[in-house]
């Protein structure tokens, strides 16, 4: 295992030698944020990233996001092309030494949360989902929470009537021809792409959703068996989803995760929750049950905390603030060292 922090550049307010300060640090998971989607990036800018990183004594081995077109999604004639600039990418990225890159392919939206600034009794703040919320608002004219607006109204809708009729099986075929066309240059750059679940897991807007689930997985490393085919496990997403059994998956697939997200849930309703503190008892994620299955099945992966509380004062990022998670990478490592002095026993 080896444990990261999810630095967002240069422009983030939390400067690389803190988060070298966090004990059993390793490394970082960033991106370039700056070049549009679809383009390739610069491997000078890689390159200088790296020598940042490695400056402040960090690695810098996770990429997440990589993200893909969505003509990609769209299974559109164009695709080929994207699909040609992301391979560049991969190569590009396993040319500046990093071994797994993070990935999803949900339609249009990526996480969705209602609120960043759920109320702690204690004063802390954390985001939070509430689906009747969610129902309630308009997927064209939609100002949520966390959702970078990087699309205009007009552009929205004109991407959200693409996919009118955009069935999960389709969805998925165009998932198999994305994974199949990069893998060979996954197998020359040495790197693992892992495939981060739809979060929340399940459809929405009407847009499908589908890597959700156990079958979802299953169905995935059937088309694909290559082991460059792999996936981020993030406790959060899949485990709004009631329906997963999360120690029981980790252990099932702990040889095709290559990045876990660790991070706890607390429901409020069937559909709903707020994000809380790491520790297993604060909320309905096993945390203390999946790192003990991982450990126990050989995972050799990439590790970050996920989402924190904004504690002490802190104005961060919504989720993404130093101390919280820097406890909860304190923690985390915590059990991860019992367990793997369990498992030696
Ligand atoms: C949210 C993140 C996601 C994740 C992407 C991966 O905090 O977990 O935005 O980075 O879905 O592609």
């Amino acid at each position: 295992m080896k444990m990261t922090f999810r630095w967002y550049g240069e422009g983030d307010c939390i400067p690389l030698d803190y988060i070298k300060q966090i004990q059993g640090m390793t490394g970082v998971v960033t991106a370039v944020y700056d070049v549009p989607v679809g383009e390739v990036w610069p491997l000078e800018r890689l390159l200088a990233m790296k020598a940042l990183c490695e400056k402040a004594g960090l690695e810098m081995e996770v990429i997440e996001s990589v993200p893909v077109h969505e003509d990609i999604k769209l299974g559109k004639p164009t695709r080929d092309k994207y699909i040609e600039a992301y391979k560049q990418n991969i190569l590009n990225c396993g040319k500046a030494g990093v071994k797994c890159i993070c990935y999803n392919f949900m339609p249009v939206f990526d996480w969705l949360r209602t609120e960043l600034y759920f109320k702690h009794p204690d004063g802390a703040t954390s985001l939070a989902y509430c689906h009747d919320t969610l129902l309630s608002l308009d997927p064209k004219n939609l100002h949520l929470p966390g959702w970078d607006e990087s699309y205009t109204p007009e552009e929205l809708n004109a991407l959200l009537s693409e996919y009118e009729g955009m069935t999960h099986e389709k969805l998925f075929e165009n998932l198999v021809y994305f994974l199949n066309a990069i893998m060979p240059a996954c197998d020359e750059a040495g790197i693992n792409m892992a495939i981060h679940p739809d979060d929340p897991p399940w459809d929405m807007f009407g847009l499908p959703r589908i890597i959700c689930r156990e079958e979802d997985y299953d169905r995935l490393f059937a088309a694909v068996p290559n082991p460059h085919n792999g996936i981020t496990f993030c406790t959060g997403s899949l485990g709004a989803g009631r329906f997963n059994d999360l120690p029981k998956m980790a252990a099932k697939y702990a040889d095709r995760i290559y990045f876990a997200h660790l991070r706890q849930l607390k429901y409020t309703s069937d559909t709903d929750f707020f994000e809380n503190g790491h520790m297993t008892e604060l909320g309905n994620v096993d945390i203390h049950g999946i790192v003990k299955a991982l450990v126990g099945h050989g995972f050799e992966g990439y590790v970050r905390p996920d989402h924190g509380r904004n504690v002490w004062g802190e104005d961060a990022k919504p989720g993404y603030g130093l101390f919280d998670r820097a406890m909860g990478a304190c923690y985390l490592g915590g059990l991860f060292e019992a367990a793997e002095k369990e498992m030696k026993k």
